[in-house]
């Protein structure tokens, strides 16, 4: 009897799916990282949750590892709607929402506790509302953790002098170029997705990014990825958007879950994010990767003509930055 129903429940699921397949939504996300990566898992999860909670009404396909180009070409198709959720950094954001700098300045956070305090407090949500609401044509759903960036080369990077004359790989925004200049170094604008190879054949002499990073994209494998030096100048927020194009063709119910499932993601993200630091940081030292102290309070000195050029304009934005506890 139980066999019987068994069996006739498993024809009639296998005949009549929740939905027909054809009524299924294609979701396209991108991510320069991995699969596996915190911020690539973090977006999988919200898929499925998704699709879950509409009876697999909307399905996201990831597409990592920069398979649709570097984070200038993920804008540029979200923007035109060939792909529906990009996740970037706020670096390349920039120079397209021009207030969104504040957070790309060196030294602007304490530390990452108050990084994580600001995006997930009034000042966040103001931010994203500013992106959704401005003419980049995108929807902003939510924040992510990227940690803290240090330069990375061949030799350690102690102070300001150790960077004379060393070409430093800087995200595709003029604010890091100068950040990089006003360090010691000089800054050299260049895409992510070109970013390996310049390190291995040594068209560069360095960069900066987080530990994560430094593992999962394998820089600590080329020549120049080998001193990791602990300069801490910049902690920059990811952020995760939707194309406008396509979030209007959106009902606003699901609009109003995506949203829900976005913040679950902000704060799901972190987690990961901690645990794969400690991973990464791990791993980069088996692997021989020496980590140095350096002078962080002489870069901070050393950042203030930048901090005082690009923050002129949002004076009381940054005093609630500060504030923020
Ligand atoms: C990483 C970030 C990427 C990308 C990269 C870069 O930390 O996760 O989205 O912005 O830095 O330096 O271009």
């Amino acid at each position: 009897m139980f066999r019987r129903h068994f069996i006739a429940a498993a024809v009639a699921a296998a005949c009549f799916p929740a939905l027909p397949a054809q009524a299924q939504q294609i979701i396209k996300a991108t991510d320069v990282h991995p699969l596996g990566y915190p911020t690539v898992e973090a977006i999988v999860r919200m898929g499925n949750k998704l699709e879950k909670a509409t009876n697999g009404k909307y399905k996201v396909q990831m597409f990592p590892s920069m398979q649709l180009g570097g984070e200038k070409e993920m804008i540029e198709q979200a923007q035109v709607g060939a792909l529906q959720i990009a996740r970037i950094s706020v670096g390349p954001m920039g120079p397209i929402v021009d207030e969104l700098n504040v957070f790309n300045m060196p030294f602007v956070f304490r530390d990452e506790a108050h990084m994580r305090k600001v995006i997930d407090g009034p000042i966040g949500a103001e931010m994203l509302d500013k992106l959704s609401k401005s003419s980049a044509r995108l929807i902003a759903l939510g924040w992510m953790d990227a940690g803290t960036r240090n330069v990375y080369s061949d030799k350690p990077v102690t102070k300001p002098a150790d960077l004379k004359g060393m070409k430093i790989r800087m995200m595709g925004n003029p604010l890091f170029v100068e950040t990089m200049n006003a360090m010691g170094g000089n800054g050299i604008a260049m895409g992510f997705n070109e970013l390996h190879q310049a390190l291995q054949t040594g068209v560069v002499d360095g960069a900066e990014n987080n530990e994560p990073t430094l593992f999962a994209q394998n820089h600590y494998q080329t020549p120049k990825g080998k001193v990791y030096s602990l300069t801490g100048h910049l902690i920059i927020p990811e952020i995760f958007v939707y194309s406008k194009a396509s979030w209007d063709k959106l009902p606003k119910g699901d609009q109003d879950l995506i949203q829900k499932l976005s913040r679950e993601a902000q704060l799901e993200q972190r987690k990961l994010w901690d645990a794969y630091v400690a991973e990464a940081t791990g791993k980069l030292k088996a692997a021989g990767i020496q980590f140095v102290k350096a002078d962080k309070e002489a870069f901070y000195k050393a950042t203030q003509p930048v901090r005082d050029k690009y923050g002129a304009k949002y004076s009381s934005l940054i005093e609630k930055i500060r504030d923020t506890k």
